[in-house]
């Protein structure tokens, strides 16, 4: 399976499949508003599992759901963010003016507000271990490619252009990230409700 989707808006192209067999559940677009006036595309966004893992290990909880039960049902996602299956959020940056700086200060509003939200008002060591995997001089010019990947033991790998940077071993940490996508108030609803669509058809089966 070597097909690749394309977002409309941005043109970014996602692989069908990337590592472990996790196939492509669904794409988004991450916009961002600036100065509180226009609302810039940042970056797109693809999701992926490994639908075999994701229903073996959730099929026993939800099993006795009909897939239009499952897209309703908010225990489905976040028992999805709690588990150790794996998934990889894939980012293509669209916008050609990003600088680290603006990536941490964004990370610490996004992800920062997850994980007050899932662990409580103490976690800045944990942000600032994530952010500090960021220098200075890194340079992310439109068109890299940023992986984030859950792997078993709760390890969140992060590549840029396919070089790691970093792994970072925390359950709040990988369960705040996939919030950002598949959680309570995703950045792209629609592509929340598409992912969530193409994951019930796995319970069909
Ligand atoms: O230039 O300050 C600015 C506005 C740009 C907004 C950038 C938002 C960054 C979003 C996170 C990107 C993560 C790769
Ligand atoms: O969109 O608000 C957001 C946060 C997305 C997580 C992005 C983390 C990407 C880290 C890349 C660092 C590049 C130097």
């Amino acid at each position: 399976s070597d097909f690749t989707v394309t977002e409309s808006k941005t043109g970014s192209c996602f692989p069908g499949v990337v590592k472990d067999s996790q196939t492509l559940l669904g794409i988004g677009l991450r916009r961002k508003s600036i100065f509180g006036l226009k609302n810039v595309d940042v970056y797109a966004f693809g999701i992926y599992a490994n639908e075999d893992e994701v229903q073996k290990n959730l099929k026993e909880n939800h099993g006795k759901f009909s897939a239009s039960d499952l897209k309703e049902n908010k225990d489905f996602s976040e028992e999805l963010l709690k588990s150790d299956i794996n998934m990889t959020v894939r980012l293509q940056i669209v916008y050609s003016r990003l600088s680290i700086r603006s990536v941490r200060n964004a990370f610490e509003e996004s992800v920062g507000s997850r994980l007050q939200k899932f662990g409580g008002p103490d976690n800045k060591e944990l942000l600032y271990r994530f952010t500090s995997q960021f220098k200075d001089d890194m340079k992310i010019p439109k068109g890299s490619v940023i992986e984030l990947s859950r792997d078993h033991g709760h390890v969140l790998h992060t590549k840029i252009d396919g070089v790691e940077v970093g792994s970072i071993k925390s359950k709040l940490l990988c369960q705040s990230v996939l919030d950002l996508y598949i959680g309570e108030d995703p950045f792209d609803r629609q592509a929340k409700e598409h992912i969530m669509n193409r994951l019930a058809t796995v319970f069909d089966e």
